[in-house]
């Protein structure tokens, strides 16, 4: 067998095996002046989310799924453009643009399929946990749509 051929049998061998690996896809989440578009994006486990134009923002979560983890860094800016992780956890991911708060520059990402009663459990834990402008946050969990 050639080096190349080996190489070629063990690529394939290794997207077999992790297809998370190859199908990932990048979402691209604007930052616009005082506002994230899309604001609510849907994307499959194993994805990830870029946001782009951040120079004067930061993307921070403020809720995540049970056992999940999050993204940014509290109290300082993005830089240029900022890449989430992968998302592997499925549920509702809900951040925060820090210094835009106050004009309720939030957005949420939705990792795989959602049920409205977990839509209905996070919207409870985002009235419990959350103080303030971060509230914000309530009326996009709102406009989830559920997909199971
Ligand atoms: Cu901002």
């Amino acid at each position: 067998m050639t080096i190349t051929r080996y190489i070629a049998v063990m690529l394939c061998a290794l997207a077999y095996l992790f297809p998370s690996l190859v199908n990932a896809e990048e979402h691209i989440v604007n930052a616009a002046a005082r506002e994230f578009k899309p604001a609510i994006v849907y994307i499959q486990p194993g994805d990830l989310v870029k946001f782009t134009n951040m120079t004067s923002h930061n993307s921070v979560t403020y809720l995540i799924p049970d056992g999940a983890t999050g993204w940014g860094e509290k109290g300082k800016l993005a830089g240029s453009s900022f890449i989430t992780p992968t998302l592997n956890t499925e549920g509702i991911y809900g951040y925060v643009c820090e210094p835009h708060i106050g004009f309720g520059m939030v957005g949420v990402v939705v990792v795989g399929a959602v049920s409205a009663d977990e839509k209905a459990a996070m919207k409870e834990r985002a009235m419990a946990e959350l103080q303030g402008p971060f509230k914000r946050l309530i009326g996009k969990i709102n406009k989830i749509k559920p997909n199971k």
